[in-house]
């Protein structure tokens, strides 16, 4: 990781020369206005988070640090049509596009990290209840590994805090080697015979995780790669981003408040969603058929939504067109798998949930989001345990989180602490306007 760490030390002086002027000069400009209704509904459109990685735009979907998702397909470095994760990475970390030679320098460094699990995390891990969802043994397993963490070490010895990113940084990249192990242990322990494949010295860290969990399809790696590319990273305010931002806001390190993002992640609004939504779409097969029609479809997501329920895969906070992450996946599923009966129905649902959403007249947002689509591109190659499907999520995301975490402290950004008010507080304020 040489090549990525050099160009960071050197954007360090101008990136924080850049927030200091921002901040010096124009520190009291007003950006907006907070209404009332904001303070009461999840302070949606609120600008309060400083996040370098990337932007959410609500009509041309996420660019990650100013590239969309097809940009990134195409200038990324890949094997085969996707990127591999480690550019991203750099991307993240560096905003600018790695050469081959930078990502492979990084992709050498992490497959090492990799190779160097520590033994007593393995044991507690093991040691779960494979009746314990998979979401929750990630996270404790995350937690276990807080005890290599260099940067509680750094914060014991009373580094300063302008140093804190070097530490946060290594931290970063063993959390990012190490939890697609972690993720595959939980897998095989679950799911199969408890027996990790062998990962290799020259491999990406998608085919490593995919060749752990056993699967030695190159599509499959291939689906990976996608997949890790297009989960890791929506700006700052998503509830795993803005959880582990807040966490690290108090200086904790990155493993403590990456478990807290994770844990955030594990709600069914948030990434729990892609394992409702192959769930959805079985029960939808189980009770329509494989081929319905799109009056059978309709009276099925009216059903649903007379029980209470959501349509998972649909909607958004701040996305008010589909999600050009599905979009990404569709077009994956219509070059490999044309036929495949799952991608069928989600293809059909999309034809008629938009409108049903819309005649509810309360849905901002009634197009498909990222989960909508991914369960049905992992069970065409076998893996149909979809409550594992969020850990995929989960180890995707270490990727945008973590690189945020090394620019929190590289910016020595301070603890996170806004303020709250009483519903006297908004009565009185009420009353007198
Ligand atoms: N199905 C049914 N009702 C919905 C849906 C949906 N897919 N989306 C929104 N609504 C309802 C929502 O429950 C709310 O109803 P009420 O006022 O009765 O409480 C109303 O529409 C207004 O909500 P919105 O302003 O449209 O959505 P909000 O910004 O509050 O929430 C989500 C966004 C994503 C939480 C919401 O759309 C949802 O629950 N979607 C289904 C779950 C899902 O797919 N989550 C994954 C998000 C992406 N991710 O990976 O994290
Ligand atoms: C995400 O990827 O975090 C989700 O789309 C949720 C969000 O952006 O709020």
């Amino acid at each position: 990781f040489a090549t990525m760490h050099k160009r960071l030390v050197d954007l360090l002086p101008e990136t924080r020369d850049r927030l200091a002027k921002i901040r010096r000069g124009h520190g009291n400009k007003v950006l907006g206005p907070i209404t009332v209704e904001q303070i009461i509904g999840g302070m949606r459109g609120i600008k309060g988070l400083l996040t370098q990685t990337s932007r959410l735009d609500a009509f041309k979907g996420i660019k990650f640090r100013g590239l969309s998702l097809p940009e990134c397909q195409i200038r990324l470095p890949s094997v085969r049509r996707e990127p591999i994760p480690e550019a991203m990475f750099y991307l993240l970390i560096t905003g600018e596009v790695p050469s081959n030679d930078e990502a492979e320098d990084l992709k050498k460094d992490i497959a090492e990290r990799a190779q160097t699990f520590p033994n007593y995390v393995e044991k507690i891990v093991n040691s779960l209840s494979k009746d314990l969802h998979p979401m929750s043994q990630l996270s404790i397993g995350v937690l276990a590994l807080q005890n290599e963490s260099e940067f509680a070490q750094a914060i014991r010895r009373g580094e300063k805090r302008g140093n804190l990113w070097q530490s946060a940084l290594e931290d970063s990249l063993n959390l990012i080697s190490r939890i697609p192990k972690l993720a595959a242990m939980i897998y095989v322990n679950k799911y199969r015979d408890g027996k990790l494949g062998e990962i290799r010295e020259n491999a990406d860290l998608s085919e490593n995780f995919c060749r752990m969990m056993g699967y030695h399809d190159e599509k499959f790696w291939e689906l990976m790669r996608l997949y890790l590319t297009i989960h890791c990273d929506h700006e700052g305010g998503n509830v795993s981003a803005h959880t582990t931002h807040l966490v690290g806001s108090a200086l904790s390190d990155p493993y403590l408040s990456y478990s807290a993002g994770l844990n955030g992640l594990a709600g069914p609004l948030h990434g729990l969603a892609n394992q409702e939504c192959l769930r959805f779409i079985l029960g939808m097969k189980e009770a329509i058929g494989e081929s319905p029609s799109e009056i059978d479809i309709e009276k099925y997501l009216k059903d649903t939504l007379a029980k209470g329920f959501v349509i998972p895969g649909y909607g958004h906070a701040v996305l008010r067109v589909t999600d050009p992450r599905f979009v990404c996946q569709m077009e994956f599923a219509q070059r490999y798998m044309p036929n495949d009966v799952l991608c069928k129905l989600v293809a059909s649902l999309y034809k008629v949930a938009p409108r049903v959403l819309k005649d509810l007249g309360k849905v901002s947002n009634p197009y498909p989001n990222v989960d909508a689509h991914s369960g049905a591109l992992l069970t065409h190659f076998g893996m149909t345990e979809y409550d594992f499907y969020t850990v995929l999520f989960g180890v995707s995301r270490a990727i945008g989180v973590c690189a945020s975490f090394v620019w929190s402290r590289a910016l020595a950004l301070p603890i996170i602490r806004p303020a709250s008010v009483t519903m006297e507080n908004l009565e009185e304020f009420v009353r007198k306007t």
